[in-house]
């Protein structure tokens, strides 16, 4: 990616509406159409912290504590797929497959239109996140993502050494 002109990254999370769907492979399709690069996928089980962090400009909206509840997973299935793309102008591109934040208002062919609902209780289920704009992809990919979990180095890392506990397998 380094010598693509205006290269970006963007953070994609289908969310639990999507997963419970099925509709990671119709999405990841939809995706190509970009020709930008995956450069980081995996599947997380959303903490209330993360949730929090990640949707903090939205705190003190009324719909706020039903968006926490809905991407931890409570309305579908406990799970997101997170997934970073890069490539030249990779966030707008993203950002217009996706469509409108509200479903009802996305063009039809857009992810969020063909996929997406509001329900009876006034929840968004718009099947995917997209970061909006530079400032907001970088911090989401750093929130989402550690400097491992990405094929390309790709934001200035340090090195710490530290003793931690960590699972591995028997
Ligand atoms: P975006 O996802 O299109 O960037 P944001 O304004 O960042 O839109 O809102 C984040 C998420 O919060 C939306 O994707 C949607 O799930 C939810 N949301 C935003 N506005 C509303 C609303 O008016 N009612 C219900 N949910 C909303
Ligand atoms: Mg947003």
């Amino acid at each position: 990616m380094g010598e693509t002109k205006n290269a970006e990254l963007t953070l994609v999370i289908v969310k639990p509406d999507g997963l419970k769907k099925s509709l990671t492979g119709n999405i990841i399709t939809r995706l190509a159409e970009t020709k930008l690069v995956i450069v980081g996928s995996k599947m997380v089980r959303v903490s209330r912290d993360l949730a929090v962090e990640h949707y903090k400009h939205l705190q003190g909206k009324p719909f706020f504590e039903d968006l926490i509840k809905y991407i931890m997973g409570e309305y579908h299935t406990k799970r997101v797929m997170a997934l970073v793309y890069g490539g030249a102008d990779a966030i707008q591109k993203v950002r217009d497959i996706c469509g409108s934040t509200n479903p009802e208002e996305a063009q039809p062919v857009s992810i969020r239109g063909a996929y997406g609902r509001i329900t009876t209780k006034g929840v968004f289920e718009n099947v995917i996140h997209a970061s909006a704009n530079a400032e907001d992809a970088e911090r989401e990919i750093k929130l989402w993502f550690g400097p491992d979990e990405l094929i390309d180095p790709i934001y200035p890392m340090v090195e710490v050494e530290e003793t931690i506990r960590r699972k591995k397998w028997k």
